[in-house]
């Protein structure tokens, strides 16, 4: 695999790190923030459930999978039972999911994306100012928001650089798919696969630890099986405790992979597996330049709504953030750092 020489000692490092920490600090969902999202949760729980018994009512996305802020959008899933999937289709499921919110006087609806691969209800929460939305049957997201949430559990430093890289990618305005740039969950599987292939991982590839003793956990015709035990990994995982990289050092190391090392052109973004892996394999030659592998759905693309256009400028805009950050900064320009970018 290819990897980023670590080991530069860079001056500005220790300041690019408390910088990181302090906005860990400041945006991180702390318990309080998860527990206002479940008693959003519930309010909405009771209604759903009076139309479908058996069907559960899920967060997932950052609400779950450690890459939260406070002001994180609230992602969930109406899952329904095997009955109810086959009675309806999704669009009149969500057509009631409406419905019922209009009913709610905390709630109000934004917005029905019908014609999305996955139809949404969009809401904000009024009494807690919080945006959220609703979808139905979307066990593959239930899922890999969980295997997001082992992978941040690994190790401290994946959610602190992971906070960082979300933040700046959102103020330099590349992060979001409904203005044609990347989803989070986009740019979170690009820093996952970055801590997975550097010569000392950070990460291991816990859809591959698994193997080794794996049953199966199929749905719809794909596994859905990954090592979560992350208390144990010592003991599957000979890379353990193996990277003591500083933040500052990791930070740039990724800044520096993807905009030096990384092939764009000919390589597909995974994290599901150590070899590297290329378009061609995948058939994936006329897919958009940034083509990331959904890690469980594998033949989806999360970067397909990209643009070659829009690809370059989210390329260009690491660029950037290299730059700025590799440059010789003083603590003073780096707490302004917002203004600057
Ligand atoms: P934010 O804190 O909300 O910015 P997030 O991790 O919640 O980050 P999103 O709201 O973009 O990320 O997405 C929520 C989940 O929806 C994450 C993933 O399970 C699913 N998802 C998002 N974008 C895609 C995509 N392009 N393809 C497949 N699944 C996606
Ligand atoms: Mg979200």
């Amino acid at each position: 695999g290819t990897s980023t020489d670590n080991n530069v000692d860079f001056s500005s490092a220790r300041v690019i790190q408390e910088v990181m920490e302090k906005n860990y600090d400041l945006e991180a969902l702390k318990d309080r923030d998860f527990n206002i999202r479940m008693d959003i949760l519930s309010k909405l729980k009771e209604p759903l459930l009076q139309i479908y018994p058996d069907a559960a009512l899920e967060l997932f996305g950052s609400s779950v999978n450690g890459f939260g802020t406070h002001y994180s959008d609230i992602d969930m899933c109406l899952l329904l039972d095997d009955e109810d999937y086959r009675r309806n289709n999704t669009l009149a499921v969500m057509s009631k999911v409406q419905k019922t919110l209009f009913r709610l006087r905390e709630f109000q609806v934004v917005y029905f994306v019908r014609h999305a691969r996955i139809p949404i209800v969009k809401f904000r929460h009024i009494p807690s100012n919080l945006d959220g939305d609703i979808s139905s049957c979307n066990t593959f997201a239930v899922r890999n928001s969980l295997m997001l949430r082992s992978y941040a559990d690994i190790d401290p430093r994946v959610k602190i650089i992971g906070l960082f890289w979300k933040r700046m990618l959102k103020i330099c305005d590349v992060s979001c798919a409904a203005k044609s740039g990347l989803s989070s969950y986009g740019f979170s599987l690009m820093l996952i696969h970055y801590f997975q292939q550097l010569e000392h991982p950070v990460l291991p590839i816990l859809q591959q630890l698994q193997q080794q003793t794996r049953s199966a956990i199929m749905f719809d015709g794909w596994d859905l099986q990954y090592f979560g035990d992350v208390n144990n990994l010592k003991d599957v995982w000979e890379g353990y405790g193996q990277n003591r990289s500083s933040l500052g050092e990791l930070w740039l190391g990724l800044l520096r992979y993807y905009s030096e090392v990384f092939d764009f052109e000919s390589h597909v973004i995974s994290i599901r597996e150590s070899r590297p892996i290329t378009k061609l394999s995948k058939f994936w030659i006329s897919n958009s330049l940034i083509s990331i592998e959904d890690p469980f759905l594998f033949g989806h693309n999360v970067g397909s709504c990209l643009s070659r256009k829009n690809s370059i400028r989210i390329l260009n805009t690491i660029r950037k953030l290299r730059d700025v950050f590799m440059s010789q900064v003083d603590s003073a320009v780096l707490e302004t750092y917002k203004d600057w970018l």
